[in-house]
């Protein structure tokens, strides 16, 4: 298990495969810059299902608040997360190459009612690392402000885009 920041983790980051990590390192990252400690881990829904009941049952009582799950092709490890917690789950569809995270973003994205996962954009562990900053972020004024000063440096950044724009 890898673990980032300092701290307790209160965020599980599953993906499916070592391959994926690349893509999810990106939702790491984020949370380490929030100040929000994570742990990464390989558990596969289809290879390891066993290890992943095992890990998602004991998620609650070991402080996790929230999970983020990456998979791709027929992508169950998010909804399968997803049935075993009552945590929220946000799943990120991994491009494959094949289909192009198209498959992914289908198997993650359509659960039943009564099962939800917070689906992402196809390869977007970035949004799934803010996503899972804000529902923190509900009951946290540190977060809130971190949030509120995130927010004004991507319009800043956006806003300065015109400076560079070719005339
Ligand atoms: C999925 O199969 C994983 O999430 C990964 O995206 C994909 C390929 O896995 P590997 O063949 O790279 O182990 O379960």
């Amino acid at each position: 298990m890898k673990p980032s920041a300092s701290g307790k983790p209160v965020v599980g980051i599953l993906m499916g495969s070592d391959s994926d990590w690349p893509t999810m390192k990106a939702a790491a990252d984020v949370l380490t810059e929030f100040g929000i400690a994570s742990e990464a881990k390989v558990i596969s829904a289809h290879r390891t299902p066993q290890d992943l009941e095992q890990y998602v049952s004991g998620a609650v009582g070991r402080g996790l608040r929230v999970i983020i799950a990456g998979a791709g092709g027929a992508a169950h490890l998010p909804g399968v997360t997803a049935a075993f917690t009552i945590l929220p789950v946000i799943g990120v569809p991994i491009e494959s190459k094949s289909l192009k995270g198209l498959d992914s973003l289908l198997s993650i994205v359509q659960m039943p009612p009564g099962v939800p996962v917070a689906t992402v954009g196809i390869g977007a562990a970035k949004n799934a690392g803010l996503l899972a900053v804000q529902i923190l972020g509900v009951g946290d004024e540190r977060l809130q402000k971190a949030l509120t000063e995130f927010k004004g440096r991507l319009a800043d950044e956006s806003r300065a885009k015109n400076q560079t724009l070719a005339a």
